[in-house]
C-alpha cells in the first residue's frame, strides 16, 4: 500500500501530463568477487520506496503522462527452480504489488518504445547507461529524479513512521539484552551474536549497518568494525548497532562500563555526553536547524568538559578555535529512514560547512514534520587528535596536558537516540536506560 503513495507523491512534483517516464532498476543478487558465495539480497532503497518490491532482478517504469506503473519481473527458466526454488508465478507478482501493467524484463524495450517518452529519468548514470544501450532514440535525464525522490524520502508517510517505530522497539530490547547480558571475560562477537541473535529471533533479519562493538581503547574508533577484541574488567563498552524492519532503520548508541559500575571519571565524562544529549533534544522542533543543535552540542561538550578539569579557558575563545573538535570529532546526528545515513542531508546547492567536525555534518535542514533524525553526541580520547594538539601551543593552551595525557586509554562515550519530528517537537522512538543510575540497576 505504502509503495502506492510514494509513488503519488512522486507524481504529484512532476508536471502534469508530463511527457516522460521515470526508470528504476532493481537491485541484483551479489557475489563475493566472482565467486559462488552470495551475499544476503537487499533491494536498492528508492526501488523499495517506489514498487514494494524486494525481491531481485525487476525493472519498474513509471507513467508520468497517465500515472501508470508498469512492473517488469525476471523471466525464469527451469534451471533457476532447481537451483533456486519455486519461480513466482505472474498472478502472484501481480497480487503482490499490484502494478497498473505486469511485464516480464525482455519486454523492457517494447513498452519503452510503445510510451515513446520526449524524457526518460534515470536515478544514476549506470541505469541511464543500460538505457542508451537498450535505445539511442531516448532522451535521458540523471539529474532531476534522485532530487525528487530524495525531497519525497526524507518527510516519512505515517505508514513509514509506523514501520521505524517497529524497527525502534525490536532494537531498544536487543540493546537492553547486551546491557543486563555483558560480563568482564567476554569477547566484542559474543555480545555481537547475542545482539544479532535477538533480532534475528524477533524477524529482523538485515543489520542496517555494520555494527560497533567496542570495548577498551577500541570505543574511540569512530567506525570500528573488527568487533573482536576481548571485554575486559573496567572497560567501557560501546554499542552502536541496528537492524532494520521492512528496510526501515534503526541506529542507536549506549556506552557503560563491562562491569555494571561507572569509575569517578567514566561517571564524569558520561554525565558530560548525557547533558548534551538531554539539552540538544530539548531543542529539537521544526524549524531548527540541525548545524544549529550540532553547534549548541559544541558549546554544552566544552562547557562540561571545562568543569570536569579536561580543557581550560574561555568556552567563547575555545568555540573560536574548535577546541570542542578535539574530543568532539563528527556529526551531532543524521536522517534515518531506508537507508542509515539517509538521504536528503544536503539539498542541491548546499555545500558542507569546512570548520573542523561540523565538516562531516550529514544534514545542513530547517527539521519539518516527518523527518527523522538521530542525536548523538560523543566524548572521545583518541591521541591521533590530541598529540598534535598539545604540540601547538594555540590549542594546548586551553588543555589540561596531564589529566588528557592520563586518559589516552580511556576509549570514547557517544550515546544516540532516533527521533520523529512532530509539530511541536519530537517523539523519541529510541527506548533504553541511558542515565548513570537507570544503567547501574539494569546492570546490577
Ligand atoms: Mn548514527
Amino acid at each position: 500500500m505504502s509503495a502506492n503513495q510514494h509513488r503519488k507523491k512522486l507524481l504529484s512534483l512532476f508536471e502534469e501530463n508530463q511527457d516522460g517516464v521515470i526508470y528504476l532498476r532493481g537491485a541484483e543478487i551479489m557475489y563475493r568477487y566472482g565467486t559462488d558465495y552470495e551475499y544476503p539480497f537487499r533491494q536498492e532503497s528508492n526501488f523499495w520506496y517506489l514498487t514494494g518490491v524486494d525481491e531481485p532482478d525487476y525493472h519498474t517504469i513509471i507513467d508520468l503522462k497517465s500515472g501508470d506503473f508498469h512492473l517488469f519481473m525476471p523471466k525464469r527458466d527451469a534451471q533457476y527452480a532447481v537451483w533456486h526454488g519455486r519461480i513466482k508465478p505472474v498472478n502472484e507478482v501481480q497480487e503482490t504489488y499490484n502494478p497498473d501493467h505486469l511485464h516480464y524484463d525482455h519486454e523492457l524495450l517494447t513498452v519503452l518504445k510503445e510510451l515513446n517518452p520526449e524524457t526518460i529519468y534515470c536515478l544514476n548514470e549506470e541505469q541511464a547507461e543500460f538505457m542508451e544501450d537498450l535505445s539511442r532514440n531516448f532522451q535521458v535525464d540523471t539529474e532531476t529524479l534522485t532530487d525528487v525522490i530524495t525531497y519525497c524520502r526524507s518527510i516519512k508517510t505515517d505508514d513509514e513512521l509506523e514501520k521505524m517505530r517497529r524497527s525502534a522497539e525490536i532494537n531498544n530490547g536487543a540493546h537492553l539484552e547486551i546491557m543486563k547480558t555483558i560480563k568482564p571475560g567476554m569477547n566484542e562477537y559474543e555480545t555481537k551474536a547475542i545482539f544479532d541473535y535477538f533480532q534475528k529471533k524477533n524477524g529482523l533479519l538485515q543489520p542496517a549497518y555494520s555494527g560497533i562493538h567496542a570495548a577498551g581503547v577500541n570505543s574511540a574508533i569512530l567506525h570500528y568494525t573488527d568487533n573482536n577484541e576481548a571485554i575486559n574488567d573496567g572497560d567501557l563498552y560501546l554499542i552502536d548497532a541496528g537492524y532494520e524492519f521492512e528496510g526501515y532503520a534503526s541506529d542507536v548508541t549506549r556506552t557503560y562500563p563491562v562491569n555494571g559500575r561507572f569509575t569517578g571519571d567514566q561517571a564524569a565524562i558520561y554525565q558530560v555526553v548525557l547533558d548534551t544529549m538531554n539539552k540538544t533534544i530539548e531543542m529539537v522542533k521544526p524549524g531548527v536547524s540541525m548545524e544549529e543543535l550540532h553547534m549548541a552540542a559544541c558549546r554544552i561538550i566544552l562547557h562540561g568538559l571545562k568543569e570536569i578539569g579536561i580543557v581550560k579557558g574561555d568556552v567563547d575563545v575555545m568555540m573560536e578555535k574548535n577546541i570542542f573538535a578535539l574530543f568532539f570529532p563528527h556529526g551531532l546526528g543524521h536522517f534515518l529512514g531506508l537507508d542509515t545515513h539517509d538521504v536528503g542531508g544536503y539539498p542541491k546547492g548546499v555545500e558542507r560547512i569546512d570548520r573542523p567536525g561540523i565538516r562531516f555534518l550529514r544534514v545542513r535542514r530547517e527539521l519539518q514534520p516527518g523527518m527523522v533524525i538521530t542525536i548523538e553526541p560523543g566524548i572521545y580520547f583518541i591521541p591521533a587528535l590530541l598529540k598534535p594538539a598539545i604540540l601547538n601551543a594555540e590549542q594546548a593552551a586551553f588543555l589540561n596536558i596531564d589529566k588528557i595525557e592520563s586518559l589516552y586509554k580511556f576509549g570514547g562515550i557517544r550515546i544516540e537516540d532516533n527521533l520523529i519530528i512532530t509539530e511541536n517537537g519530537y517523539e523519541n522512538l529510541t527506548d533504553v536506560p541511558k542515565e548513570i543510575k537507570d544503567i547501574e540497576e539494569v546492570m546490577a
